[in-house]
């Protein structure tokens, strides 16, 4: 029988041999035995996987909780101001080896683990990888909190606990297939549900006059979002933050007991499921109306729960004497990307509508609080609502955003005056939150022309815009005369990246030409008026899971050789490892954990694909969401052009001519991005044809990864020796696996783009494999190709041809390779110019087989690339945000 006391004492050895942060493997194998006994998951019967792994979880989330408390009491108390990093994905990965290696117990839970039976690496295996977010940014994310709590910010993180996760990728002889990911399915250890977090969130209704002649949001349709909290370790720090993921319920009363009792069971349990399918999954697809409005839901949600609950902790912290002036003084909010711009709304709301502020003290307040961060510059990635779906969902905040708006428009009349009408024609187009809609009324005769004209309905849909009709001659109007299509309004839309700059004060890009791009072009109008708003902040990665517990071998061979283990905080000390370059020993050290490592792959693959690859060829990565602008057609074609070449030669010819290669890929598509998942298919193809080739064997393999996320990349990345960062230049806002490959001793062969301009910088040019256009061509390049001045690289005739001839089966890939030519059928005229790059990659991949053949200067390469990458650590993004964004101090625990 169980007594309280059994319980107690039992959890009191654990408790009292964790504090401070010493137990020993006795005491942890204790308190593991003993969360398999009290809180259990599974029957009693068996101790065995996955039942060691949760046990091992709820073991580590002790301390975990122990110092969650003791921060949390000690932010309470000194009241400092404190950071919230609001973002709708946070790709978390596992999470268990991350909390082990930061608390510095590896060797207690490993030997206590022993004792029981079982080792650690295995345990951690177990666990799933939650996959809240799509890819870079998301865990971006995720980094940026490993590194607030490592260096004692007072940060937190706020974003969505999914049902779901990112799909689970499978491929098929049809492709891609996706599947949903039910991370939850066996619990998750490391979530706190907080029942006494939880705040009312509204939807629809409408806005009215209180009796005090203040608008009053009332009606419509009411949930409840409940706070889930995920302690955040640091690194050998006591500080332990707080990552606070919203799940949505309807309120209890919404069950509708009698209607269940009438036998319609389905509609009694309508509000709840309404409710609760806000959070069924990460980016719901958003083709339909209703997709969209989930979407917006589940934005707004995310922005309402956590602007309530930082609004509340502020009034607590206060204790009675709220000074809303203050109110910046003690929160910074960071928007990552446009998806969470409804913060800015949402605290003009609470601040004049609950808290009685007037408009211009709420204005002054959101400003000075909120922060954005852009992520991406390609268009049909910046967010825009249909103002017709926002006011139905959201009529209050769509009232602030008109009054928002209008004040932009008096600040743009006032800058740029009237005397000029095209001009401030054209700054109000470029620079309005509502697109498409007419000026206030305060200034409908402020300007001669409309800015809006009609367009007719099938224009609309092809997107033509309406200065294309004034363009057509009067002749050529007498000839083209036809029945008049029926006009229509353009649609009304809310433009979100508009709305976060003008009610921010700070808007960063992510890479040094990322963020001159978001100046010099997306946001340029902006600019002139507040320069000073603009900043850069280049992107970073955690040293700790993405060096220190993904590379084991590698980590403890920078030790030995820099002498400290220091540089999993300062990562400047891998700069160090450069007089060392050419040391023989080192080299030699440093080969074999790459050996190491590849092996893993080498399992790794086979148990995922069923192909057998071989350990001594070079080992050549590409791992990023499957898109065209990131050029995953460029790399497979480049090895269609090598299996081509192969084939034309001598067996002795082929061996001499090519460094053994295994080309890997890995990498999601979007569900509905057709072309994606055709780049997914023929990669496939090509690797099914090239590795039953019994004339090439070892000398080419080619491998599709399925299903790669977090815990794949964490066993590629130490095994590979080049990686390809093939972007289009001006496309990739940063990347940041390129940041990882680099610091473990990879080599890049990449366009200048996005953060392998500073990646080069600082490796130096001769250990980084440059190709491509650069970015500020790329305009021109693309006229060319469109007005069919660009004229084809034979090379790359001769592979498209190749592939056409059938070697890959019996597809033709008409739409793959189609989008590559000028062929109008196919639209796009090669928009991502993969055959004005294809010569320069295919001369630059003989350069990289060179290099490699020579195994001293291939290894001097990587080790410069380890030593040169101390920049990219997500510290130092860190301190940056916070000295110049946020404004906020390193606060260490008592
Ligand atoms: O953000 C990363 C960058 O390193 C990458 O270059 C960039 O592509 C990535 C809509 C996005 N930009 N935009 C997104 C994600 C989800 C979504 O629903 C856009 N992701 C990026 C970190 O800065």
């Amino acid at each position: 029988k169980v007594t309280d006391a059994v319980l107690d004492s039992e959890q009191e050895v654990f408790i009292s041999s964790m504090n401070p942060f010493a137990p020993d493997a006795a005491s942890v194998a204790s308190s593991i035995k003993y969360h398999a006994e009290f809180t259990p998951l599974f029957s009693p019967e068996k101790f065995e996987l996955p039942k060691a792994f949760f046990a091992t979880a709820q073991s580590v989330r002790d301390a975990l909780i122990m110092n969650w408390n003791a921060t949390y009491e000690y932010y309470n108390r000194v009241n400092v101001k404190q950071a919230y990093y609001l973002s709708m994905e946070f790709l978390q990965g596992r999470a268990l080896s991350n909390a082990v290696g930061n608390l510095g117990l590896n060797s207690a839970y490993g030997d206590a683990l022993k004792r029981l039976g079982f080792d650690l690496e295995s345990v951690a295996s177990q666990e799933p990888d939650p996959a809240l977010g799509n890819g870079g940014l998301g865990r971006l994310a995720s980094c940026f909190l490993d590194s607030m709590a490592t260096l004692n910010y007072p940060a937190w993180g706020y974003g969505l606990r999914y049902k779901y996760g990112l799909f689970k990728q499978r491929i098929t002889k049809d492709g891609q297939e996706e599947a949903a990911e039910d991370w939850l399915e066996l619990s998750n250890p490391w979530e706190i549900v907080r029942n006494d977090v939880s705040y009312p969130i509204k939807f629809y209704g409408k806005v009215v006059f209180g009796s005090d002649g203040k608008k009053r949001w009332i009606g419509g349709e009411d949930i409840v979002a409940v706070a889930y909290d995920v302690p955040i370790p640091g690194y050998k720090t006591k500080t332990t933050i707080n990552l606070r993921l919203w799940s949505t319920k309807a309120p209890s009363e919404d069950f509708d007991l009698s209607s269940y009792n009438s036998g319609k069971h389905t509609e009694a349990a309508e509000a709840l499921f309404n409710a609760e399918k806000i959070c069924f999954v990460l980016y719901p697809g958003d083709e339909s109306t209703e997709g969209k409005a989930l979407r917006l839901k589940q934005q707004y949600t995310l922005c309402s729960a956590s602007l309530q609950d930082i609004v509340a902790r502020f009034e607590t912290r206060s204790g009675g004497n709220v000074n809303w002036e203050e109110f910046p003084e003690k929160v910074a909010v960071q928007m990552n990307d446009t998806h969470p711009t409804l913060c800015i709304p949402e605290l003009m709301r609470i601040l004049m509508d609950l808290k009685g502020l007037s408009w211009e003290d709420a204005w002054k307040i959101t400003q000075r609080t909120v922060a954005y961060t852009n992520h991406t510059v390609l268009p049909e990635a910046l967010e825009k609502w249909s103002l017709e779906l926002m006011e139905k969902l959201l009529p209050r905040h769509v009232e602030i955003i008109e009054k928002i708006d209008e004040e932009l428009v008096r600040t743009i009349v006032s800058e740029y005056g009237t005397a000029d009408p095209d001009l401030l024609e054209e700054k109000l187009k470029a620079m309005r939150i509502l697109e498409n809609v007419e000026l206030p009324s305060a200034f409908a005769d402020v300007i001669v022309k409309p800015v809006n004209k009609p367009v007719t309905a099938k224009d609309a849909q092809n997107g033509v815009k309406a200065e294309q009709e004034e363009e057509k001659t009067a002749g050529e109007e007498e000839e083209d005369e036809v029945i008049p299509e029926p006009t229509v309004e353009p649609p009304k839309m809310v433009r979100m990246a508009n709305l976060a700059v003008v009610g921010g004060h700070a808007v960063n890009g992510v890479a040094e030409i990322h963020s001159e791009i978001v100046k010099q072009d997306v946001f340029n109008d902006f600019v002139q008026l507040w320069p000073e708003k603009f900043q850069n902040k280049t992107n970073g990665v955690t040293p700790r899971r993405w060096i220190r517990f993904c590379n084991p071998y590698l980590s403890d061979i920078i030790t030995n050789w820099i002498g400290t283990e220091d540089w999993v905080l300062n990562t400047e000390k891998l700069a160090e490892l450069r007089k060392f370059a050419d040391n023989e020993d080192l080299q030699s050290e440093w080969r074999a954990a790459k050996k190491k490592n590849k092996l893993k792959v080498v399992s790794l693959i086979k148990e995922r694909t069923g192909y057998t690859v071989s350990p001594d060829a070079m080992f050549d990565i590409q791992i990023k969401r499957i898109h065209e602008y990131k050029r995953q057609l460029l790399n497979i074609l480049g090895i269609v052009y090598r299996y081509k070449k192969m084939k034309e030669m001598s067996a002795s010819e082929r061996e001499k001519a090519f460094v053994p290669r295994v080309c890997i890929f890995g990498g999601k598509a979007f569900a509905t991005y057709v072309q994606a998942k055709r780049i997914v298919k023929f990669i496939t193809d090509v690797a099914s044809t090239i590795n039953h080739d019994p004339e090439i064997g070892d000398l080419l393999k080619v491998i599709f990864v399925p299903d790669y996320n977090v815990s794949v990349a964490e066993l590629l990345i130490p095994a590979s020796e080049l990686s390809q960062h093939i972007s289009t230049a001006g496309m990739e806002a940063s990347g940041t696996s390129n940041m990882k490959f680099s610091m473990n001793g990879c080599v890049l062969i990449g366009t200048l783009d996005g953060a392998n301009v500073e990646i080069r910088e600082e490796v130096g040019e001769e250990n980084f494999f440059l190709f491509g256009a650069k970015a500020d061509q790329i305009v021109n390049l693309r006229k060319e190709r469109a007005e069919g001045k660009f004229v084809p690289d034979p090379t790359f005739e001769e592979v498209k041809k190749f592939v056409g001839s059938g070697v890959f089966g019996s597809n033709s890939y008409d739409e793959l390779i189609g989008s590559l030519e000028g062929n109008e059928g196919f639209g796009r005229a090669d928009y991502f110019l993969v055959g004005k790059d294809f010569p320069s990659y295919i001369e630059c991949q003989e350069k990289v087989d060179e290099a490699y053949r020579d195994q001293k200067r291939w290894t001097r390469m990587s080790i410069m690339n380890t030593a040169g990458s101390f920049k990219f650590s997500s510290d130092r993004t860190i301190h940056e945000y916070a000295k110049d964004i946020w404004n906020i101090k390193q606060v260490e625990l008592p």
